[in-house]
């Protein structure tokens, strides 16, 4: 039987020195991810158990303090996101440009590798991205989800005029929104059992958004093309709860594609016959990999405004409470800033 036995505490660890081609990175802004929460709360994801004491966060962006030997990109002073997942260059994944199927990814805060949350970090300096000055580093932490965001429309094939399904209207969700609409989709509808969150997803320009208030998925399918005129082109489902796996099935355009984003249970009950007959393309996604340039681009030209989704501010040493935040959402929290710096 797992017993979680969670602890949350401050440590004086030495400062790491980088290695060859890594930088040192004084941390200045981290966001806490559903996965940060979930590892705290429950001490593991699927598979993936906290064993040994673990440094969470993912979300994260900082100053470069020192360069390693080889490092010739960046320089002490540079702001620079953090692209949490490191590959191991020379597989058939890495070199086809898939490189987050790469069984050797040593990805931050995923057990047993240690996470951002800290004052000092050393990372490949080719995963750091520089800033430029008018982006904010709450903005270069946003990175991280966004990217996953852009991920999940080019898996669905997001394009100009098409029109989009979002399904659950978290961080994920809103920002496949923001995403869609920064790739020309026509018209964007979300759904959530939160009105709260479905009210963030019309500030930032979604079309129409439905509160799910039935488990009948057909209905709600019904619900998704009325509001729209047509069904969507895309459905990119961000909750994993099985009846909205359901409902993006029933709802997308027969020859469309439905990603899945969300995780839920490992197995569920699905429709899948009638994906089959219409040629909806059900595709998956694993975090994401070559997104974080256009992620930056997005942000930078202005294509993109994702700060209103973060609510919340907490200094590091008020950790705990900022976990405490997202894990209930209190306050309306969606995005909780964790400032390492202060
Ligand atoms: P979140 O829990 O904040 O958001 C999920 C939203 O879905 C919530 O607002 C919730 O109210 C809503 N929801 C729940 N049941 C619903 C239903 N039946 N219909 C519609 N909406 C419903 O989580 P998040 O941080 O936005 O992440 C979303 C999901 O994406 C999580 O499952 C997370 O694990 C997953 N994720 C996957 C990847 C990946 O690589 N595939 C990467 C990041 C996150
Ligand atoms: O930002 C990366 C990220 N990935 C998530 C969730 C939250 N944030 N994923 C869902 C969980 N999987 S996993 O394979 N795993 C625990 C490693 O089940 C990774 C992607
Ligand atoms: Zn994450």
């Amino acid at each position: 039987m797992f017993i979680a036995r969670t602890v949350c505490r401050e440590e004086e660890t030495p400062i790491p020195q980088p290695g060859r081609n890594e930088v040192q990175i004084r941390v200045q802004s981290v966001g806490i991810c559903g996965s940060d929460v979930h590892y705290f709360v429950h001490g593991k994801i699927g598979r993936f158990v906290v064993n040994a004491p673990m440094i969470l966060g993912h979300e994260s962006s900082g100053v470069v303090s020192a360069l390693g030997d080889g490092v010739t990109s960046l320089k002490v002073g540079d702001r620079v996101a953090i692209e949490p997942g490191v590959p191991c260059r020379m597989c058939s994944f890495c070199k086809g440009g898939r490189y987050n199927l790469c069984p050797d990814i040593v990805f931050c805060a995923t057990p047993p590798v240690d996470g951002s949350l800290r004052r000092f970090y050393c990372h490949a300096a080719d995963f750091c991205y520089k800033l430029p000055d008018h982006v904010t580093l709450d903005e270069g932490a946003l990175l991280e989800p966004l990217a996953v965001g852009v991920y999940a429309c080019r898996r669905g094939g997001v394009q100009l005029g098409s029109n989009v399904l979002v399904l659950g209207s978290g961080p994920i969700g809103l920002l496949s929104l923001l995403s869609a609409k920064a790739m020309g989709a026509a018209q964007i509808i979300v759904t959530d059992l939160d009105q709260g969150r479905l009210d963030m997803a019309l500030n930032l320009g979604a079309h129409h958004a439905l509160r799910v208030d039935t488990r009948d998925p057909e209905e709600m399918a019904r619900r998704v093309e009325e509001a729209l005129g047509c069904k969507p082109d895309v459905s990119v489902e961000c909750s994993g709860a099985a009846p909205s796996v359901q409902t993006g099935i029933y709802a997308t355009k027969s020859g469309g594609a439905l990603v899945l984003v969300g995780r839920g249970p490992y197995s569920m009950d699905l429709p899948i016959v009638n994906a089959a007959v219409r040629e909806v393309d059900i595709r998956g996604v694993f975090r994401y990999a070559n997104c974080y340039p256009l992620a930056l681009e997005m942000i930078a030209s202005g294509k993109v405004d994702a700060k209103p989704l973060i609510t919340h501010h907490f200094p590091l040493e008020k950790t705990l409470d900022a976990f405490e935040t997202s894990r209930t959402g209190a306050g309306g929290a969606i995005k909780v800033m964790i400032h390492c710096d202060q």
